[in-house]
């Protein structure tokens, strides 16, 4: 297992769209291992690829307080979205910085799991918060897109100024 470095906003890396998995093999399942490493080193509730600069469908999720809820889903599909929940979201691509966004409030997904097996579930409340998050991290999109473009600028300057404070 290995700790993989975090991409941080604005990295353009982080606005791409990521490929779908062809085939779930031993490079995949060490992605996965490596990721929840990471998730958990953080800590994070969830991560996805694009966050480790692997730009395939892959996210490892686990909300649970003590845990022991991993979740990794790969090619992660939203087949329903209902209802709408307001959530205050973080990022471990854009540290410190924490904004409310409206997410549907229950989510039906599909996924290959590390076996290459398809399955389904239904999530709500945080899980579906982090399920949304993530998949838009494959899909190039970060929390801080659907804030104002006032906002977005401030919180790019904040991290400008905080990457040449430590630098
Ligand atoms: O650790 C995380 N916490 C979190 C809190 C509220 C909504 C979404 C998240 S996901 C985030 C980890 C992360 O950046 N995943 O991409
Ligand atoms: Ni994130």
């Amino acid at each position: 297992m290995a700790l993989l470095p975090i991409l941080r906003y604005p990295d353009p890396k982080l606005h791409r769209v990521a490929a779908p998995v062809a085939a779930v093999d031993a490079g995949i399942r060490k992605l996965v291992a490596d990721m929840a490493e990471t998730m958990y080193e953080a800590p994070g509730i969830g991560l996805a690829a694009t966050q480790v600069g692997a730009l395939v469908r892959v996210i490892v999720i686990d909300v649970t307080e003590d845990k022991t809820g991993l979740r990794a889903l790969i090619n992660p599909e939203i087949l329903e979205r209902i209802g709408e929940q307001v959530c205050e979201e973080g990022c471990l691509s854009v540290p410190g910085i924490y904004e409310k966004v409206a997410r549907a409030e229950r989510v039906r997904v599909a996924a290959l799991n590390t076996e290459g097996e398809r399955f389904e579930f239904e999530a709500e409340g945080l899980l579906a918060v982090c399920v949304q998050h993530e998949i838009d991290h494959l899909d190039g999109k970060v929390f801080v897109d659907y804030l104002s473009p006032l906002k977005q600028g401030r919180i790019k300057a904040k991290l400008a100024k905080r990457a040449r404070v430590t630098a």
